[in-house]
């Protein structure tokens, strides 16, 4: 499996800074709270945590936490439709759990490389 979490430099472990926000909770609406998060896609875990330092170092050593993951197996991700955002650069993450996300960054490159990123994962089918 290429794409094991257990790889530590496999291609699909993508890190860096995002703006994200929850939009729905098991189902729920509940009101945006836009967060600058460190966040990390391993395998079909996608975790944030508080962009402390621009640096995959403190994260990758396990001294934060993650503030919260998601589990990508049967996620859907989308750019987001304006009405859903007044920001730039929105995708939308939508887990099988009902969990919905809005992640954001001000620059298109690096939320294009995310949105690649993210439908790698969803799309493998490795996750047993
Ligand atoms: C929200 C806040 C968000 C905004 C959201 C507002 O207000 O301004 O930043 O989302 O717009 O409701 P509050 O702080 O009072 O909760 P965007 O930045 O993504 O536009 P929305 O209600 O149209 O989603």
């Amino acid at each position: 499996d290429p794409c094991s979490p257990k790889r530590p430099h496999s291609p699909c472990e993508k890190s860096g800074p995002l703006n994200v926000t929850k939009i729905t909770e098991h189902g729920k609406k509940v009101r945006k709270n836009w967060t600058s998060s460190w966040t990390l896609l391993q395998g079909s875990q996608l975790s944030f945590a508080k962009n402390q330092a621009a640096s995959s170092s403190w994260f990758g050593s396990h001294l934060s936490k993650p503030e919260f993951s998601v589990d990508l197996r049967g996620a859907t991700v989308e750019k987001a439709s304006k009405d859903k955002s007044s920001r730039k650069h929105v995708l939308e993450v939508k887990t099988r759990r009902g969990t919905e996300l809005l992640i954001q960054s001000d620059s298109e490159s690096i939320i294009n490389e995310w949105f690649k990123a993210l439908t790698e994962a969803i799309n493998m089918n490795a996750w047993e």
